[in-house]
């Protein structure tokens, strides 16, 4: 019998992942008292997203060099977060258009959650939100956003003060290494929490309000579906030229804590690991590109507005005009690009959405009994688009060591 550890961690999450939608489908609610395992091993990952994100973002800008090469990184980077993006959000039109999850629907079962204040955020405000006033503050608060701004231009620094710049360079290189040690340690964590977040959710979802509203949550999980399985596919191989197979196996552990968390800043650890360790993308650019697309890349919230839109849209007998589609486009893109990694930060979104095509908010009220089943996938969808991404462009960069990926059947 193997021993526990000599199982690749990617099929113990998996086992975990089945074995807890099982027991907590023939559990029940009672499957909530073991949620708490669940929620340690959250508060574990999402200790090390602060200082793994700093200490391997300076170190990876001190490693990549120039600031020519840093520029190249980011603009491929954000370039396809738009590309997918769109494609993302009119995906979402398209099949709210031919399937409308919202016509003939029967609401009256369903018991309505919140509505959450749409954020009356300017872009200006917007702006000045990823500048780090105060680092310290910034860290403490978790965000992300204006720690990589600070990180880079702290790398920035160290590069241009040459020499001078080598004592520093070197703490932040022990650091990284010192903190990716860290995450190896916390991710044996993963296959426990889960296990427990699965069991919690599968024993608590109000099956009726599934059922109510299947057609949207199918809809949900079919444009996720369709986008990892064709268009991150398409990514992989067309622009990274990986194996599919070999790029899947390599973030299972990251998708397996996005579907279970539903949070890509607590996956990010996770996906910083998988796409250095298991598809060696060098740490420079797997750090700057996973932790800006966990923050500004987030294809699956954009799919979901545009479809959840028309939902709302076909509920209350709003008509749309193809301006309104436009605008459902650019807000989506916008909201997916303000929303941070978080649980239920779609939902927030779509309050951003509806009030610009005068879809009622009531309809964020119907969802969000189902808000968390389709959340997870959005969120395996965007953590999946941050680790094709990366890849891609690391491979345009050659900033990926093919010898350094570990083999399918060893992560
Ligand atoms: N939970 C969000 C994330 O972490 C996605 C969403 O709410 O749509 O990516």
């Amino acid at each position: 019998m193997k021993s526990w550890f000599a199982i690749p961690l990617w099929q113990r999450v998996i086992a975990a992942l089945v074995l807890g939608i099982v027991v907590g489908l023939v559990w029940g609610p009672g499957a909530a008292s073991i949620k708490i395992i669940g929620d340690v091993f959250i508060g574990f990952i999402k200790m090390l997203v602060v200082p793994l994100i700093f200490f391997s973002l300076v170190s990876g800008v001190i490693a990549i060099g120039d600031l020519r090469k840093l520029g190249s990184v980011g603009g491929r980077a954000l370039l396809l977060f738009v590309i997918t993006g769109q494609i993302a959000v009119w995906l979402g039109l398209l099949l709210g258009s031919v399937f409308k999850p919202g016509v003939g629907l029967d609401l009256s079962g369903i018991e309505r959650g919140p509505i959450p204040e749409p954020k009356d955020q300017t872009w200006q405000d917007m702006v000045l939100s990823i500048i780090p006033q105060n680092p310290v503050e910034v860290m403490a608060a978790g965000n992300i956003l204006p720690l990589i701004v600070f990180a880079l231009l702290l790398g920035v620094g160290i590069l241009m003060a040459g020499k001078d710049g080598d004592p520093v360079a070197r703490v932040f290189d022990s650091g990284s290494m010192v903190m990716q040690k860290v995450t190896a340690v916390v991710m044996e964590l993963t296959p426990f929490g889960v296990f427990a977040l699965m069991a919690w959710v599968a024993g608590t979802q109000g099956v009726d309000a599934l059922l109510a509203l299947s057609k949207l949550v199918a809809l949900n999980y079919v444009g996720c579906l369709l986008m990892i399985v064709l268009m991150y596919s398409a990514i992989v191989k067309l622009l990274a030229k990986l194996p599919v197979v070999d790029f899947f196996r390599g973030i299972t552990d990251a998708m397996a804590v996005a579907y279970s968390t539903a949070s890509s800043n607590a996956t990010l650890p996770v996906t910083l690991r998988c796409t250095q360790r298991n598809l060696g993308v060098a740490p420079g650019t797997s750090s700057f590109v996973v932790s800006l697309g966990a923050t500004v890349n987030m294809d699956g919230t954009a799919m979901y507005l545009g479809l959840a839109t028309l939902f709302g849209a076909q509920i209350f007998g709003v008509d749309l005009s193809w301006a309104d589609y436009g605008m459902i486009a650019l807000l989506a893109t916008a909201g997916s690009i303000g929303a941070a990694g978080i649980p239920g930060t779609g939902l927030v979104m779509m309050a951003l959405v509806f009030g610009a095509v005068g879809v009622p908010l009531e309809t964020i009220a119907f969802v969000a009994g189902v808000d968390r089943i389709m959340d997870m996938m959005r969120t395996t969808t965007n953590v999946t688009s941050d680790s094709a991404i990366t890849v891609a462009v690391a491979s345009m960069t050659g900033d990926i060591d093919r010898e350094e990926m570990i083999s399918a059947d060893d992560v």
